[in-house]
Formats: structure tokens, C-alpha cells, sequence
């Protein structure tokens, strides 16, 4: 069940007492980097090493828990290589609201399966239609703090406060992570939050604004992230710019993009895509992509109809989407 990435030979005593052959380890991406922690405007690990992860999204866990099953995370953690796993769960459109304990239960039960193949889990509160995230607040204390008080032991967990804030100043998200972090962590110290931004976590660019809204006014918490989206076909040069500025300030995780348009559907733009990625490598940008479904959007990596039976592994089976970034993610990690 383990990945086959490798790792470079660890020490000289090692490559001493190992056969040649055995130098090189098969490990996973919690065993070789284990808790996360935010270091000054980076993302680090164990050791204090800045790492770059990059993995998938799921689709709303209400629609496509179909795809979400042994041989499909099978195929994310061993052929696709992927570091993590986003449990993206809706809090409307028949999410999370219509039936707490149900949905609660799935992400447990999905953190346990990344769990057992060594991935990290973002735990994304998918809030995205009412745009503020106060509606929700006194929901996203009851699930963290249940997912809080599970899972603390855990050293693989990032949780998302706010997927896409929209039609609310910065100001509002602010005081939102500010009342609701307090309440995470006094269930678990260690996990590191990412916390939205203001337009659909663009950085306030799609509403004329710029990430120094965020810089001049941080959010009064330690061990925090905050999230940029993109859609390459759709977020050009002001989009891509923001990103760049961003990462050189405040600690950035790409938790959300697409190789489409913004609507998850149309045609790739995969030129751009590819500056995006560039960037994000060379600043260490941590990037989760959408979407891990068989919808029908091109967005969606899977042909129609390919979940629940599969196959998972390998190309027959992929959008053009899909085939662009599965490569992406096999990349060889450097750590
Ligand atoms: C889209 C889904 C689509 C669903 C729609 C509304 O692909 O099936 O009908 O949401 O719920 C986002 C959101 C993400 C969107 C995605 C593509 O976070 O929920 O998924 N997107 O539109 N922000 C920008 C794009």
C-alpha cells in the first residue's frame, strides 16, 4: 500500500549496513515529512525543511462520495503520487446544514483513509454560496470541534476555515477566523489553518482589490496559511502577479485552481497553467487542483461514468485535464 516514491539515500550508516539495492527507501509523504508548520512565510516540515505539497481535490463529498473509494485513493496515493488529499464538503447545496452527522462521519472516515496511505488531509469547509462566512460560523464551531478533538493526535491534518468568502470585506473574514480559531485550538494546537480571502479567495483581486489588504491587516494567529484560487483559462497576468507578490509577504496555499475557466468547465488553457505552476515551484507554493470526480466538467480529471468501478490508475480514464495533472503530481518531489 506504499507509495513508490523515493527518497534519497538518508544517511552514509545506512547506505553502509543496506545492501545497494535498499538505499533507497519507499516512503510516504507524512512519513518523510511528518507535522506541518508554518515558518515565517512558508510551509515547513518536521525537520524545519520548506516543502511544496501538491495533490487533488475531492468534489463536494454530498455529490461524489463515489469517487472516494478504496481503488480510486488507492490510485491518488500510489499512481498519482499525490502528497494530499482535499475533503472538500459543501455547507449548502445539500452539504454539510442538511445533515450534520452524516457528513461530519464521511470526513472522518476519509481522514482515516489518507490517513492509512500516508497522505495529508486539508479538511475543507467548502462554505461558497451565502458568500459570508459569519452565516456559518456557529456551524464550523460544532464540526471543528468535533474534527478538533478526533483527530488532534494526527500529524497529516491542514483545516480550511473558508473555502470562497464572497460579497464581504476582509475585515469580516478576519474577525470570522478570529472567532473561530481560538475554538480549534483549544482542541489541537498543532494543525495548521488555512484561512480564505476576500472575492472567492483571490486575494480581494477579483473585487479590484490587492493581497495588501491582507498584509497591512493580518489575522491575529499563529501557524496560519491564506488561501489563493485560480482559474488559468479565465486569471490571467493581475491574477498570476498577485500570487507572485503575495508569496514574497504573508504564507500562501493554493488550496483551490483549475486548468479551465472559473466555471470548472470549457477549454484548458494548459500555457498558462504551466506559468502558474512554474511560479508556485519556485516560490514553494503548495497547490491542491479541482476536482477528483467524474463530472462532467472538464475540470473533472474522470470520464463520465468512471466511478465507482474505475479504473483509477493510470490515463485510460482521464479528461485532458486529468492526464496534465496527474504528470504534474508524479513529478518527483524534492523532499
Ligand atoms: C463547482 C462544481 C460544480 C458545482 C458548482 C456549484 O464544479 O459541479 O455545480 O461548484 O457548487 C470554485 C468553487 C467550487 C466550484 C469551482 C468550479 O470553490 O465549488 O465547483 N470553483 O466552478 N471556485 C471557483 C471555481
Amino acid at each position: 500500500m506504499h507509495r513508490l516514491k523515493r527518497l534519497a539515500v538518508i544517511g552514509a550508516l545506512a547506505a553502509a549496513l543496506l545492501p545497494a539495492t535498499s538505499a533507497e527507501a519507499a516512503v510516504t509523504p507524512v512519513q518523510a515529512n511528518g507535522q506541518l508548520k508554518v515558518c515565517g512565510i512558508r510551509l515547513c516540515n518536521a525537520q524545519g525543511k520548506q516543502i511544496q505539497l501538491r495533490g487533488m481535490s475531492s468534489h463536494g463529498i454530498q455529490w461524489y462520495p463515489q469517487c472516494l473509494n478504496t481503488a480510486s485513493l488507492d490510485a491518488l496515493a500510489n499512481d498519482w503520487q499525490a502528497d494530499v488529499l482535499r475533503i472538500s464538503m459543501y455547507i449548502q447545496e445539500d452539504g454539510y446544514e442538511t445533515n450534520p452527522r452524516l457528513f461530519t462521519d464521511r470526513v472522518h472516515n476519509l481522514i482515516e483513509q489518507a490517513t492509512a496511505r500516508g497522505m495529508y488531509a486539508i479538511i475543507d469547509w467548502h462554505m461558497l454560496d451565502p458568500g459570508d462566512p459569519m452565516y456559518n460560523l456557529s456551524r464550523a464551531k460544532t464540526f471543528f470541534s468535533e474534527i478538533a478533538q478526533r483527530h488532534n493526535g494526527k500529524n497529516n491534518l491542514l483545516y480550511e476555515i473558508a473555502n470562497e468568502p464572497s460579497g464581504v470585506s476582509w475585515s469580516t473574514i478576519k474577525s470570522y477566523a478570529e472567532q473561530l480559531i481560538p475554538v480549534i485550538r483549544q482542541r489541537d494546537p498543532e494543525t495548521p489553518i488555512l484561512v480564505g480571502t476576500r472575492a472567492w479567495s483571490s486575494l480581494g483581486v477579483s473585487d479590484g482589490a490587492t493581497e495588501t489588504e491582507v498584509i497591512n491587516n493580518p489575522v491575529n494567529a499563529s501557524n496560519i496559511m491564506y488561501t489563493f484560487h485560480f482559474y488559468a483559462a479565465s486569471h490571467g497576468t493581475s491574477y498570476l502577479n498577485a500570487l507572485s507578490r503575495a508569496a514574497d509577504r504573508i504564507p500562501v496555499f493554493v488550496t483551490e485552481f483549475g486548468t479551465q475557466t472559473y466555471t470548472g468547465d470549457g477549454s484548458n488553457n494548459f500555457t498558462r497553467s504551466q506559468q502558474y505552476l512554474d511560479l508556485m515551484a519556485q516560490k514553494k507554493i503548495s497547490w491542491v487542483n479541482w476536482n477528483y470526480s467524474d463530472d462532467m466538467r472538464s475540470g473533472a480529471v474522470f470520464t463520465q461514468g468512471t466511478c465507482p468501478n474505475g479504473p483509477f490508475a493510470g490515463t485510460s480514464r482521464l479528461k485532458p485535464a486529468g492526464v496534465w495533472i496527474r504528470d504534474r503530481i508524479r513529478t518527483p518531489d524534492d523532499f
